[in-house]
């Protein structure tokens, strides 16, 4: 009996070493150490022995159980290693894999600097309120003082897609519209993409966008129309920027003004041509013809607005001379743009 024991023993270790997987291993255990395993038959055998047997038998098969369980759980662990690191190399990602074939888009230019006025405005109040590209002679012209035979009409040559509905040619439509719908006091701006029928060349484009802003309140003079735009000069082109305003014409303001930023250039460059000075909106105080038009009260109420070109804002921002560059979707143009 010893000597069946030893043998099974071997045979057992052999075959635990040889097993591959730990589903195998568990079913190589039940075999032998099971409750009708073979070692715990001969357990069970001991019964019809001497008591002297018993205790010479029962000490061997304990040591023999003792050590197949040892060599069970090394090699389970073994075996559980050799699982997991399978699995996990089977499931690993190739951080290695070429960075080209997945590519990080950046804003555009002119989304980048959009967001920076309209976030630079909104954080003096004001509320963005935009306003329908497709509009009506009324919003884009009559509501503002431009009247049919406006000479101010042909300063916007505009493109009509039906009978009195056209491609709004400025965003001053959402001044029109933002009185109409939002009681004074009030402080919005109106940003978006206007049409002109203008031939492109380097400053110019027949699809573009500006940026309106308006304020309605009571007892506001060109003063705060002048502080508010100093500020955002300053913002937007450096700290040493200083503005100053020049008398103008638009009928829906009154009195109205071109701004103008000075250049940073010092001795004159290609952007301000030599003068120092670089256009950069127009502005002025809401015509009374128009608060009354919007059912506003002009005794009550005043207001001022301006308009800016975001491209124009942007080229001098960014340095860029021809504002084609931003419409030619050349990627070697826009990838320099990272914010
Ligand atoms: C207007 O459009 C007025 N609505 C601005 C305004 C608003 C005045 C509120 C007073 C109160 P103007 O036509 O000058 O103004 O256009 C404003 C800016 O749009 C210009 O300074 C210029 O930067 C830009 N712009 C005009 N035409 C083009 C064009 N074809 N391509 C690109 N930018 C243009």
């Amino acid at each position: 009996m010893q000597q069946d024991i030893q043998q099974l023993l071997n045979k057992v270790l052999t075959s635990i070493q040889e097993v591959g997987s730990t589903d195998k291993l568990y079913d190589l255990k039940v075999q032998v150490l099971g409750k009708s395993g073979e070692l715990t038959s001969i357990l069970k055998g001991l019964r019809e022995l001497t008591p002297a047997q018993k205790s010479e038998i029962g000490k061997i098969v304990n040591d023999a159980k003792a050590k197949l369980e040892q060599a069970f759980d090394a090699r389970q662990i073994e075996l559980k290693h050799q699982e997991t690191t399978a699995l996990l190399k089977s499931q690993a990602v190739d951080i290695s894999i070429d960075k080209h074939l997945r590519q990080i888009g950046n804003f555009h230019p002119l989304s980048i600097t959009r967001n920076r006025i309209v976030n630079w405005f909104v954080g003096l109040g004001f509320v963005v309120h935009e306003s329908p590209e497709i509009d009506t002679e009324y919003y884009n012209f009559q509501a503002l003082n431009v009247l049919d035979d406006h000479p101010a009409r042909d300063m916007q040559d505009t493109f009509f897609v039906g009978d009195g509905v056209l491609l709004r040619s400025h965003t001053s439509n959402g001044q029109i519209r933002a009185m109409e719908s939002i009681k004074p006091p009030l402080k919005i701006l109106s940003p978006g993409t206007v049409y002109r029928a203008d031939n492109i060349d380097a400053t110019h484009s027949p699809m573009f966008h500006q940026i309106e802003g308006l304020v309605v309140d009571k007892g506001l003079t060109m003063g705060d129309l002048k502080g508010i735009l100093s500020l955002f000069a300053k913002f937007v082109f450096g700290e040493k920027t200083e503005i100053r305003l020049r008398p103008s014409y638009f009928p829906f303001t009154e009195p109205s003004v071109e701004v103008d930023a000075s250049c940073n250039c010092k001795s004159g460059c290609k952007i301000c041509r030599g003068t120092g000075w670089i256009e950069i909106l127009g502005a002025g105080m809401v015509n009374q013809k128009v608060l009354s038009n919007c059912g506003i009260n002009p005794s009550r109420f005043s207001g001022f607005a301006f308009g800016m070109g975001l491209e124009r804002i942007n080229n001098i921002v960014y340095g860029i001379t021809d504002i084609r560059h931003l419409y030619e979707n050349d990627l070697r143009f826009l990838r320099q743009f990272v914010v």
